[in-house]
């Protein structure tokens, strides 16, 4: 068997529109909404420079069933120039974008394969050297199916044929939830023994957006992720895989970013902290740490501020961590690249040692000991549960009820309102 590459990618969720992102700085907006175009822009750029013979996209290729005309036209223009370069490509369609979404009657280039909604096999042609030779040999053969419509609950591995015949390398092409991963719908569920008895060689899965090998190789099978981070739970860098497959059949992958926008978190402790500029120093710092990892790209981050210090008490000042995020998001956004603060979340301490605090013997270590009492067993939390419930039932416009993990969230959170009203202020230098 000759040896060949390709390129393995899912998830280009073009046109997505980053929802649930507040204030953004209008520089910050616009590249946010160019963010699945650019990232498309560079796997494109990826398959020529690495010289692969073809290109798989394995769903959820645009984020809305009613696809964009400008994501459409984009998508064509750049498997167009594929094509040129005399590289395939071989698509499905996902929960995303099903078949009957509303879809443009378009023309597509020469070379471009979209599965239907029945497993069908395709061959996979070696890239022409140079254009207009005509195709090059056959070197794999590609099997896949599209989502007919939005909610696919059978399990679609299922309907996939073994190899015929030839001794072609085989691809199974499929946007599936495999082992029921519980962050993203349970569309087309399947296991990895289900994949593995196919008989196939490379199963080229999407709809999970975290890279995954759930098994390195006979056959292999792989998520590359989404090509673009779209919240902060997707962070890190994210792109697709360039897949080598030698005399031997087996598949070497190697993971290349495309993404142009990073999504990161970071924590901000403040004990060594003192004063508000350090704060925001150290901020700024943290900030800048994130831009460093990211060589090169923007970044959009979500900052957690903990630790036990004085900056405790001045963070609970009104507008202190709303005025502390804008301080940062202007600096950051103004930098090139920028790092854009998403969102500050403070879960600092007061600076004090609460079970040395509750040994002592006066008014605040008897308050200590009796609410550990209570916020620290299943007992005192179901008893603060029914004294709350009145106020947090979902009930006559009450708040939405609380879990009991909430309620001890709370509890804990009282123990060191407390400890930091009746804590007795240092004594004066003499
Ligand atoms: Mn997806």
């Amino acid at each position: 068997m000759d040896a060949f590459r390709f390129v393995h990618a899912a998830d280009l969720h073009i046109d997505s529109p980053f929802h649930g992102l507040r204030d953004v700085d209008m520089r910050v907006g616009k590249r946010l909404k160019s963010a699945t175009y650019e990232a498309f822009r560079n796997l494109v750029r990826l398959c020529i420079d690495e010289q692969a013979s073809f290109l798989l996209i394995a769903g959820d290729v645009y984020d809305g069933e009613d696809r964009g005309v400008q994501a459409q036209v984009r998508f064509r223009e750049g498997l167009a120039e594929l094509a040129l370069h005399g590289i395939e490509t071989f698509i499905v369609h996902g929960n995303h974008d099903p078949l009957d979404g509303w879809v443009s009657q378009m023309t597509w280039p020469e070379g471009v394969h979209i599965f239907g909604p029945q497993p069908e096999w395709k061959p996979a042609h070696m890239r022409r050297a140079s254009a207009g030779v005509g195709r090059g040999a056959v070197i794999a053969a590609v099997q896949g199916v599209s989502y007919p419509t939005r909610v696919v609950s059978e399990n679609l591995s299922l309907k996939f044929t073994p190899p015929q015949g030839r001794d072609l390398f085989t691809i199974g092409l499929l946007h599936c939830n495999v082992g029921g991963n519980t962050e993203h719908a349970n569309y087309a569920p399947c296991t990895v023994d289900d994949l593995a008895q196919t008989g196939l060689d490379y199963w080229a899965l999407g709809h999970v957006h975290t890279r995954q090998t759930l098994q390195q190789d006979r056959p292999a099978i792989v998520y590359p992720g989404n090509t673009q981070g779209r919240h902060p739970n997707e962070s890190g860098p994210r792109g697709a895989l360039v897949v080598d497959v030698g005399a031997d059949r087996l598949p070497r992958t190697t993971f290349h970013a495309l993404d142009v926008v990073r999504w990161e978190q970071a924590d901000v402790n403040i004990a060594d902290v003192s004063t508000l500029d350090g704060l925001i120093a150290s901020v700024r710092q943290a900030m800048e740490d994130l831009l460093a990892q990211a060589e090169g790209r923007d970044v959009v981050c979500r900052l957690r501020i903990h630790g036990r210090g004085q900056m405790y008490s001045e963070l609970r000042k009104p507008g202190a961590l709303i005025g502390l995020l804008e301080t940062v998001r202007e600096d950051g956004a103004a930098s090139s690249p920028w790092v854009w603060a998403e969102r500050i979340t403070d879960q600092t301490r007061p600076d004090l040692d609460l079970s040395v605090r509750s040994r002592s013997e006066d008014f605040l270590g008897a308050v200590l000991k009796q609410t550990a009492l209570v916020a620290g067993g299943p007992e005192g939390i179901a008893s603060l549960s029914g004294l709350l419930a009145e106020v947090y039932s979902g009930r006559r416009g009450g708040l939405e009820a609380l879990t009991p993990e909430q309620v001890a969230e709370l509890a804990e959170e009282s123990r060191w309102y407390l400890a930091e009203l009746l804590a007795e202020p240092p004594e004066p230098e003499a």
